[in-house]
């Protein structure tokens, strides 16, 4: 097997000190930082993806995968500038205020950060005026929410007129995701969309980024 396929296996496999040495040695070998990502850990990551929505996979297993592709993306990001690395867009991540629910929107940021995106993810509890400073400051092209409560559900809402009310609305697209989301509640309060699961963000950031 070559080594790009190893990799590719390795994060399957949820192997991540395997993915740290076949990714060292790849890169002393002389292999491109962008095809260890696009055509080794990328793809490994979206078979665990498929796998997860299959029910073959369940969420530790993704969440070692995942991590396994973080701790490869620390080795090859100070090799890649920022803008090669992360071409796809970039996107504010959080958990909507009064909710401290995080480990699905940590899960969607690690396979975001994977499939090209540039990710800040501000963590939970966070105020609208906090997603709207960041979209700002960075200029991002997506924002996305978790809610899990059916009380906190509601704060999408005000994030979506926060951002209106900053007139940056038009310029951002926004998906929700969490217990507290659907794809109805994501079209009644006028958001861009939902994901079910961190695959499903995944194809729907794209989707999104490329109608920016
Ligand atoms: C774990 C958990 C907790 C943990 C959270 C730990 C943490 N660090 O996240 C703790 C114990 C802290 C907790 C606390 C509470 N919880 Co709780 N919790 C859960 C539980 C069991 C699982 C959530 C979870 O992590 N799932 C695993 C992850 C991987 O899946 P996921 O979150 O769904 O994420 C996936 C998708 O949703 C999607 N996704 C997620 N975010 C995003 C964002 C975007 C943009 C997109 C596109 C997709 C996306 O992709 C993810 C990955 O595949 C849920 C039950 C449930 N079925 O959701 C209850 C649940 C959400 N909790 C509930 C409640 C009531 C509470 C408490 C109020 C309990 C209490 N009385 O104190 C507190 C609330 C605290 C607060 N203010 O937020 C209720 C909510 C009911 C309601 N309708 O309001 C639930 C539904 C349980 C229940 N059946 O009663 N909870």
């Amino acid at each position: 097997m070559d080594l790009l396929e190893s990799i590719k296996e390795s994060i399957i496999g949820m192997d991540r000190a395997k993915v740290v040495e076949l990714t060292r040695k790849a890169l002393a070998e002389g292999v491109k930082p962008e095809q260890l990502l696009y055509e080794a850990l990328t793809p490994g990551m979206d078979i665990v993806g498929e796998e997860y929505e299959k029910g073959i996979k369940f969420i530790p297993e993704m969440l070692m995968s995942a991590e396994a592709l973080r701790d490869a993306m620390e080795l090859l990001g100070p090799i890649l500038a920022k803008s090669e690395l992360y071409k796809a867009g970039k996107v504010i991540m959080g958990t909507v205020e009064g909710d401290i629910h995080d480990i699905g929107q940590q899960i969607v940021s690690m396979m975001l950060e994977g499939a090209g995106f540039e990710v800040y993810n501000l963590g939970v509890d966070v105020p609208a005026d906090k997603f709207v400073e960041k979209v700002k400051q960075e200029k991002a092209d997506i924002v996305g929410m978790s809610a899990f409560l059916s009380t906190t559900g509601l704060r999408f809402s005000d994030v979506i007129e926060a951002l209106q009310e900053a007139g940056i609305r038009e310029q951002v697209k926004v998906m929700i995701g969490g217990a507290a989301a659907s794809e109805k509640y994501a079209a009644t309060i006028g958001a861009d969309g939902y994901g079910a699961n961190a695959s499903a963000a995944v194809r729907l950031a794209k989707s999104l980024a490329s109608k920016q």
